[in-house]
């Protein structure tokens, strides 16, 4: 609703990228998830270490024929392997496994940035953990 004008209806329509709006291209190259008279949207499938771009556009049933669009915002998604790491998940991909073993034995004991016996056995007490990455709760790998 419009509060400049009770009757007045006022529609959004929201899009999502990748990318920066093409303004050339239908729903400027970008997906359309959310429309109507909502105030709300719910979006899934994002992808972790990603930007996106997202715009509204706007019509009002005082104004017919008429479209407004709003500014370009943009959000980027947390890996949340980086951020809160899974002890042990020395190459930050959300699982303690071979990888990560590879990459301590390499450094073992090494003069600088090596690793020790304490992070040996934290690594062992987290073998074959992995983080969901939509929750960021540790769990068995492959569940
Ligand atoms: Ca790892």
């Amino acid at each position: 609703m419009d509060p400049n004008s009770v009757k007045s209806i006022i529609k959004s329509t929201v899009y999502l990228g990748t990318a920066k709006p093409d303004f050339t291209k239908p729903n400027y190259g970008m997906t359309k998830i959310a429309g109507d008279t909502g105030q709300s949207a719910t979006i899934s499938g994002l992808v972790k270490d990603t930007t996106y771009y997202w715009l509204a556009e706007y019509t009002d049933s005082d104004l017919p024929g008429q479209t407004f669009r709003g500014a370009t915002w943009q959000f980027t998604t947390v890996n949340p392997c980086v951020f809160y790491p899974l002890v042990g998940d020395l190459n930050q991909d959300c699982a303690v496994n071979l990888d990560d073993l590879m990459i301590l034995t390499a450094a073992w004991m090494a003069p600088t940035n090596g690793y020790l016996l304490d992070q040996f056995a934290d690594m062992a007490a987290h073998w074959l953990l992995c983080m969901d990455p939509v929750t960021g709760l540790p769990g068995p790998c492959g569940k």
